[in-house]
């Protein structure tokens, strides 16, 4: 499909999608096996060229709140699992308040209010709700919430108090390999959340990891089931292998393999919302992320913050270098800039089917 394409017809290629072209398993089979440089910057330029139709060079910012580092699972991949012997943390009303008058004057469309599953805040989700409504109160942004699996109640309430955007990643659509890496949790349970959430008004996002043994076959399961839960946003990350977790002696995968499934997500999700995450490799890796299409910049972190990231490249670093500001330079130096919230707000409302920030199931167009 991209081998020995001309340029031209990359355009052409670029538009039948933004037409409506879907790809086939095929296509997604020799997409993936793409190994020539040359190749896989065609489809780099494929991507950016749907990417560009929808959004221009307007891109996306998401501040990243990890409010609490304590979790009762123990997910295979994960640095936060329960039987990690790390530091954790909790934030409590005050310091949340803190950093949301910081954030209150940066460029920043959302805020990802990202814990781990906190028994805390899981058994009593009053406490997450009054989190969700004081964020909301100070900064008046959008607010996505990155909980675990919550059960249909509390994701109701949350919404009613603020809540407008879920993340809840699969990691693979593949229930084999599933099981290894989130060891004990129920695949349905995690997809039903997602599925309800859309329901009642809420965008949603879904995300896969690669270099965490998926082949192709297993590649193309999680991009089909990906698919069938229409998601807002959809995310690959490059698997990390984390100090004292079950994965902690993998050996990490480049992320060629990462920026060649953005560039496949953007060609299958051609106006839906990409980011590319700083926790992987900074603001240099964010880069390469635009370039592949993507068109969010997620898990960006005040200079002076300590809060952790998830699985923060910058963790041994003297300081951050994922603020705001920076981030929004190196934009500019790629010819690209900050979207306007009023585009964020549209693209919010396209998704959900009705005005933003009015609760209840979006009416039925018949
Ligand atoms: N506890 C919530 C949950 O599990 O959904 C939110 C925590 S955070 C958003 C969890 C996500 O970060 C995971 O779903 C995974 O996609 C990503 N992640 C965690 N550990 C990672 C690692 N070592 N490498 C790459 N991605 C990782
Ligand atoms: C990121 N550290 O975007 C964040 C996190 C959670 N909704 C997002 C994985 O990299
Ligand atoms: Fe806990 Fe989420 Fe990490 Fe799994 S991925 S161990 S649920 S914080």
């Amino acid at each position: 499909m991209i081998k020995k394409v001309e340029y031209l017809d990359l355009d052409r290629l670029a538009q039948d999608i933004v037409n409506g072209r879907e790809l086939t398993d095929e296509n997604l089979r020799e997409l993936l096996c793409l190994t020539e440089e040359d190749e896989i910057q065609k489809l780099h330029y494929v991507a950016r060229k749907v990417r560009d139709h929808f959004f221009g060079n307007k891109v996306f910012l998401y501040s990243f709140v990890y409010f609490s580092t304590h979790c009762k699972n123990n997910c295979a991949f994960c640095y936060y699992n329960r039987c990690n012997d790390i530091q954790r943390y909790r934030l409590d009303i005050e310091e949340i308040r803190n950093i949301c008058r910081a954030l209150k004057n940066e460029s920043i469309h959302m805020v990802d209010l990202t814990m781990g599953e906190d028994p805390y805040f899981h058994n009593e989700p009053e406490r997450f709700i009054d989190i969700v409504r004081t964020v909301k109160d100070e900064t008046g942004l959008p607010i996505m919430i990155s909980p675990g699996v919550l059960d249909d109640k509390t994701l109701i309430q949350l919404h009613e108090n603020g809540a407008d955007f879920l993340a809840l990643y699969q990691e693979t659509h593949d229930r084999e390999l599933y099981r290894k890496l989130r060891v004990g949790q129920s695949f349905e349970e995690r997809v039903h959340a997602r599925e309800f959430a859309k329901m009642i008004g809420y965008c949603v996002e879904d995300g896969i990891l690669t270099g965490v043994g998926n082949d192709i076959e297993s590649t193309i399961k999680s991009l089909r089931g990906m698919q069938k839960n229409k998601p807002d946003m959809v995310r690959v990350m490059t698997f990390v292998p984390q100090e004292g977790t079950p994965l902690g002696e993998v050996s990490q995968e480049s992320s060629l393999s990462e920026l060649k499934i953005i560039s496949i997500l953007r060609l299958m999700f051609p106006d839906r919302l990409i980011p590319a995450s700083l926790d992987l490799e900074g603001i240099d890796g964010m880069v390469h992320r635009l370039n592949a299409g993507a068109n969010v910049v997620t898990s960006i972190i005040a200079a002076n913050s300590s809060l952790e990231g998830v699985v923060n490249y910058d963790r041994n670093l003297e300081e951050r270098d994922r603020d705001p500001k920076s981030v929004v330079d190196r934009l500019r130096t790629m010819g690209m800039e900050p979207a306007s919230q009023a585009d964020f707000k549209r693209i919010r409302e396209k998704s959900t089917g009705k005005p933003v920030g009015i609760v209840g199931l979006p009416e039925v167009h018949a």
